[in-house]
């Protein structure tokens, strides 16, 4: 990515430093001569206080940590452009959203929400799509999700969710995992979850990749134009090689073999120059139509069907560059709901409310005083000037006598400026009502969305609901829990209920009928884009293979963009039976079948029994986890007899054929018709 022309690079150039080929020195600049003993009194003899070099490099490390983020602890970054589309002048008078001709530049942080800051990444979790947009009126952070709804209606309850999610105080356990009783206790006391949590069952909560999922703004926020007319509007973010899911076996067996499965796969595109894309989409609705909904549209845990309020794509984000450093960039970061700009504001929704108070303090405590704002990362590209003054690390140096307004000594300066001149005017919403602790009737119906979810998947998805729902309340050890959890369900679908009943050993819920037939078709990831690129394919070779004619696959896999990995028994070279080689760039012990996307058996000889055995466990785990599996020349005789009419499993003679009906199959993604017992 060029530094030039992106503001936030060419800010950042500033701070970036390169140590290599450096001389050594301390802090304070004093060149070293020594570096690996401290100062003693006689060779054997103790160390002396007046090391400074010891003391100095040893408080460093002591005091190296920082506190974890009390959710969203375990994350990873990248930096990016956004550019619009077209204007959205009518609906914004926000700057980065006026002029297709500019490009803002971004940082976005993916992460998990339960685990801690080592867990691993393919846990069954909501995942955090957080982007900051460093724009000329000030950063604009969107701090989402990759679900479009939430657990709770309102903050005051977010301590309580996450008390329960996370791992049980007495004994730290479960890591990074809602299966455990007090995540479901919570869940059946608190029935709003309901919605949520069919999303959390569903395959969005175990995505292929970071690259390979939607966010969302999750809230309902205010478009505000320049004649003051405002819109509320939903922020989605829509990556384009479609929204894709792992499978939950094979989710669990990557936590073991690759807990970095996210990170490596996002680092890797990026240093590919494969660069990563989402189209941003809003949704809107006019102030006038606030009522005509047959839900809340403050309540966040409800979503605008598609089909009823499009989503309007208007620019497309490009992350394309690696950060430098994990501490400096992606865990000082700080994003916050309520840095807008001009011409976005926010609602009523009392979700959003109280995020508006939480992350500034949690900021406090974790980056350690109020002037995290200055951090490279942090800073705005565009100037700011306030009175605000001091704090633990403060770095500008604020020159003159006067920090406080009104004053006469500097004109009265810094000053607040028009809303024509750029100042920020809070949209002046009329406001009337009793002060109470209270809902609104209009946030209760909490299972009508749930079971408008659960319509709009298809029978494999709804296969996998069941699945998740038996595996965590399996893990529930409160008979009691188990049964008030199928109870409530029951309220989204009795059958559902029903089955998860049977699989855990509690009383199915008596038939209920529901009246909710609707279904969105966008909620389904059937119906999502599909492409081969950026796919990554296990190529399984032995002595002698073919070389034509693997060529001719490896060389039709690459021109689709689709990342191939050569693997065998060793590393070093494979000779096919013409002479030429191929380097092996995984071993059957270094690389994994969970670790990809689909196998090619390409023939070969394996010249031993281990060699067949290796060859059949990736088939088996494929075939399983309904992978695109091809096979070749002696690599046909590695099929077992459920395998060979099975959907998504390739059968090759002409070279040719094969290579265009296999990249076809990996388009899939998943093969979920196909029978695997
Ligand atoms: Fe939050 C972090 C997203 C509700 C309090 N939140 C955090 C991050 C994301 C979200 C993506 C990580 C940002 C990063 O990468 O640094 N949070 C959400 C969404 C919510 C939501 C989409 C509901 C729609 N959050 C929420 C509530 C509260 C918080 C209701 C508190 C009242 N969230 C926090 C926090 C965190 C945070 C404690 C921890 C680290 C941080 O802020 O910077 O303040």
């Amino acid at each position: 990515m060029k530094e030039n022309g992106n503001k936030k690079q060419e800010q950042l150039e500033q701070f970036r430093a390169n140590d290599q080929g450096k001389e050594m020195t301390t802090n304070q600049g004093l060149k070293l001569s020594e570096d690996e003993f401290s100062l003693k009194a006689g060779e054997r003899g103790p160390t002396l206080m007046e090391d400074f070099h010891f003391r100095e490099k040893i408080t460093h490390f002591d005091h190296e940590r920082i506190p974890e983020r009390v959710v969203h602890a375990r994350g990873f970054a990248a930096h990016g452009e956004f550019e619009l589309y077209e204007s959205m002048k009518d609906y914004t008078s926000a700057k980065f959203l006026q002029d297709p001709s500019v490009k803002t530049p971004v940082f976005v942080r993916f992460s998990t929400v339960a685990g801690s800051r080592g867990s691993a990444e393919t846990v069954r979790d909501v995942r955090g799509f957080a982007t900051k947009f460093y724009t000329e009126e000030g950063n604009f952070d969107l701090v989402g999700n990759n679900i479009p709804v939430f657990f709770i209606q309102d903050a005051i309850k977010f301590p309580d969710l996450i008390h329960a999610v996370k791992p049980e105080p007495h004994n730290e356990m479960p890591q990074a995992a809602s299966a455990h009783d007090t995540f479901w206790d919570f869940v059946a006391n608190n029935q709003e979850s309901a919605h949520m949590v069919m999303w959390h069952m569903s395959d969005r909560a175990i995505p292929r990749s970071f690259r390979m999922m939607e966010g969302f703004g999750v809230h309902t926020f205010r478009f505000v134009n320049d004649q003051g007319k405002a819109h509320f509007v939903k922020f989605h973010w829509k990556p384009l090689l479609g929204v894709h899911s792992l499978v939950w076996d094979e989710a669990q067996k990557i936590s073991g073999k690759d807990p970095d499965f996210h990170r490596r796969d996002l680092w890797e595109s990026i240093e590919m120059g494969k660069y990563v894309e989402y189209e941003l989409g809003v949704q809107l609705i006019e102030e006038e139509e606030e009522f005509s909904f047959d839900f809340d549209i403050l309540d966040p845990t409800k979503l605008w069907p598609e089909e009823d309020v499009p989503v309007k794509i208007i620019g497309k984000m490009t992350l394309n560059r690696n950060v430098d450093n994990v501490f400096a960039e992606t865990e000082q970061v700080a994003f916050h709901p309520g840095h807008i700009v001009p011409g976005i504001d926010f609602t009523n929704d009392p979700l959003l409310q109280g995020r508006l108070f939480s992350y500034t303090d949690t900021q406090l405590i974790r980056l350690g005083g109020p002037n995290f704002h200055e951090l490279p990362i942090n800073r705005p590209v565009c100037p700011f000037h306030n009175n605000q003054r001091d704090g633990y690390g403060r770095q500008t140096i604020n020159k003159g006598q006067v920090s406080y307004h009104n004053n006469s000594l500097a004109n009265n300066t810094p000053t607040p400026v028009s809303a024509a001149e750029g100042g920020f005017v809070h949209y002046q919403e009329k406001i009337e009502g009793h002060k109470v602790r209270r809902r609104s009737d209009s946030f209760k119906d909490h299972f009508s969305q749930a079971t408008m979810f659960w319509n709009s998947m298809s029978q494999p998805e709804q296969m996998h609901i069941i699945d998740a729902f038996s595996f965590e309340l399996g893990k529930v050890m409160s008979k009691s829990v188990r049964q008030q959890v199928v109870d409530m369900f029951s309220n989204v679908n009795a059958e559902m209920a029903a089955a998860v009943a049977d699989a855990i050993g509690v009383t199915p819920p008596g038939a209920k009928e529901s009246n909710i037939t609707k279904s969105s078709p966008a909620l389904s990831q059937l119906n999502t884009k599909k492409t081969p690129y950026t796919r990554k394919v296990g190529v399984i070779i032995g002595h002698d293979f073919n070389g034509p004619d693997i060529h001719v696959v490896l060389n039709a896999l690459k021109a689709e963009g689709i990342e191939v990995q050569i693997i065998s028994e060793k590393f070093g070279n494979i000779k096919a039976s013409d002479g030429t080689e191929l380097m092996i760039d995984q071993t059957f012990l270094t690389s994994d079948p969970v670790l990809l996307d689909a196998i090619y058996i390409g023939g070969g000889d394996g010249g031993n029994a281990k060699f067949n055995q290796d060859v059949t466990y990736y088939l088996e785990e494929a075939f399983k986890h309904f992978k695109t599996i091809g096979t070749t020349h002696e690599g046909k005789n590695f099929l077992k007899e459920k395998m060979v009419n099975s959907s998504g499993v390739v059968i090759g003679n002409d070279i040719h054929q094969f290579a265009h009906k296999f990249i076809e199959a990996i388009t899939m993604h998943r093969h979920w018709d196909r029978k695997i017992v």
